[in-house]
Formats: structure tokens, sequence, C-alpha cells
């Protein structure tokens, strides 16, 4: 017995010290954006562990971020918060060697104008902002942002609980650019919320893709990926940009300023560009990728989604977000008001 236990001590010393050793990664990403069978096969293959936790909007991510008290090797922005995290010096250069499988993703989707030089961002979805309709409960088929203002939906609509994202197409509806910065649209655009406050069920996010699936109510203000996988739950389900246009937005995988193991980060961002682990990613993620070798392995079935390729006229009117700088405090104030105005 003592013999086993002397063995027992040895053994806990020798992988202890292993334990703590574990190369990690840690992983900051959006709720429900990517598969789970991913990260296990990166673990698998690399031994590298993934510490890996979840936000809900760009806010949310920067809050933490900049607060500085948190450290992560990989975070998933969009666009205008590249732009920001990269004037404030929160992100670091992608060293391109040790990427290799960057060479699968199409060109036209580096040096975007948020990281125009193209030396911070991987490309990792892209999609539309629209409305997710019940083709059983919506009689015609919606066209206009308006029918977000309409009282046939009474208590029967869901918002984004995202500032940026709701209030850009409040600003749509009003007529102004959803880049506006004058005190005035934005005003505007307040007053509207606010008009439609009674009538929304919930400010939600990932939440409302069950909710959709799940008949409670008929019209959400959704992202296009969402919308892909609400359909392929649920048929009575259907998408459209509204004709006024919308935001188009590119989320793209960086590497944070203070990252502690950029070697493991490097290795990670290599392996979701990978052609067969990007297919397995979209399959789950149901959003718009980049990666064209992934995409030439999907094969027709990824063409023949008009959520995930809309025609060139919708593309026309839509617009990526831009970092506005400090009127960003006029959006974060302004919509705290509308959260909290009863
Ligand atoms: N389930 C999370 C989806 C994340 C989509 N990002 C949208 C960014 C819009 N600005």
């Amino acid at each position: 017995m003592k013999k086993i236990t002397v063995w027992l001590a040895l053994v806990a010393l020798m992988i202890c010290p292993l334990a703590a050793m574990a190369e990690t990664i840690s992983v900051y990403n959006w709720g429900d954006y990517i598969d789970p069978v991913v990260l296990d096969m990166f673990e698998e293959e690399t031994g590298i562990e993934v510490i890996y936790e979840t936000f809900e909007t760009n806010e949310d991510m920067y809050a933490k971020i900049a607060m500085g008290g948190s450290s992560y090797d990989i975070i998933i922005p969009s666009d205008y918060m590249i732009e920001r995290m990269i004037q404030e010096n929160l992100l670091q250069k992608i060293n391109w060697d040790n990427v290799p499988n960057v060479k699968n993703i199409n060109p036209r989707f580096m040096a975007e104008s948020y990281d125009p030089t193209g030396e911070y961002a991987v490309p990792y979805t892209w999609g539309t902002m629209g409305i997710l309709y019940n083709t059983e409960t919506v009689e015609e088929a919606p066209t206009s942002w308006q029918t977000l203002m309409d009282e046939t939906y009474f208590m029967d609509m869901f918002m984004l609980n995202s500032p940026r994202d709701t209030l850009a197409i409040a600003l749509v509806m009003c007529g102004h650019d959803l880049n506006s910065t004058n005190p005035d649209d934005l005003a505007d655009a307040k007053a509207l919320l606010i008009e439609q406050k009674p009538m929304v069920l919930a400010y939600v996010v990932d939440e409302v893709k069950d909710k959709m699936i799940g008949g409670e109510a008929s019209v959400a203000l959704v992202w296009s990926g969402d919308a892909t996988y609400c359909m392929s739950e649920n048929d009575a389900l259907d998408y459209v940009v509204p004709e006024e246009g919308s935001n188009i937005f590119f989320d793209s995988i960086c590497i944070p300023a203070n990252a502690r193991n950029v070697a493991g980060a490097e290795k990670f961002i290599d392996f979701l560009c990978r052609a067969d682990i990007a297919k397995i990613n979209y399959e789950y993620v149901g959003y718009a990728i980049p990666n064209d070798a992934a995409i030439e392995l999907i094969g027709e079935e990824y063409n023949a989604s008009p959520v995930n390729n809309p025609p060139q006229e919708v593309l026309d009117k839509c617009q990526v977000f831009k970092y506005l700088g400090d009127d960003t405090q006029l959006y974060d104030q302004i919509w705290t008001e509308i959260i909290s105005e009863f």
C-alpha cells in the first residue's frame, strides 16, 4: 500500500508541472460563431488548449479589452471596431509568414477600409443586416424598413440589442446616412426607436434565433448568417434586405496587442483559414465566408443561398460602418437612453 502511495505521488509530481506548462491560447469571439468541433480538432492536432469566451456585441468586447484587465490571443471584431482598435494600438500586425493558409482568402476581402494596409485582420465572415420574417404570419413580403414601425407587429417583433446596428437602421428609416454623426440625425433616430419601443417584444442578440424558429414573433432585425441558420430550421422563415439599403459587415480575426501567445494565435488563424476547417465552420455558423478554397469544397450549395449571396443591386445599397471617433460616445449615450426609457 505504501509503495502504491509513493508511486502515485511520484506520478502526480511528474504530471502536475507538465499540466501547468501546457500551451494555451485564449479566444474571445461572438456567441455561436465557431463550430465546437473545430476547437476540438485544433486542440487535438496542435496540443494547444483553447480557452474560449464569448461576447454579444463589438461594444462589450471593446470595453473588456480597452479596460486592460484581460488578455486574449484571438478576437473577432467587426470592421468599424477593428478600425478603432488599430487607431488605439489595441491590435498587433500579423506575421503572414506564419499564416500560409491566408492564400485561401479572396484578396478582395483583404485591405478593406477598416484595415487599409491589410496588416491586422484576417477576414472570417461577412454579411448584411435585414428583416427575418415569418411567411405564415406576414401577409406580404416586407420591402421596407418601415415594416419595423408597422403596428400590425405590435409586440410581435425583435430588435437587435446592439447599439450601432439598431441605431444605424433607425437612421436609415429617418432617411439619414447610417454612419451619421449629426446630432439632429441621431435625435431623429432616437425619437423613432423610442416610438417603436412599445411594439418590441425584446432586444436580443443570439436568442433571436431560437425565438424566431419557435414562431415567437413575426419579424426581427437580424444579421444574415443568423437568418440562414433560422431558415434552415424553419421553412416558414424568409429574409430580406430592405430597399432603403443596409449595413454590410466584415468580421475578422485579429491578435490583440497584449496577446500572450502570439505563435499559438497565428497557428489558430492558419487553422481557421484551412479550406476543410472553414467548410466545417461555415456549415455550423451559417455566415458568408471569404475563403475561396472552402467555397469550392462546399460547392453549389454555397452559391444557392440568396441570403449569403445577395445580388449586386442589394450590395450596392449597403454600406460598411465606419469608426466614428469621439462621436461614438453620443451613440452610446443615446442607446442607454433608449434602453432605459419607459
Ligand atoms: N452570432 C454572432 C454573429 C456575429 C455577427 N457579427 C455581426 C456584426 C455586425 N456589425
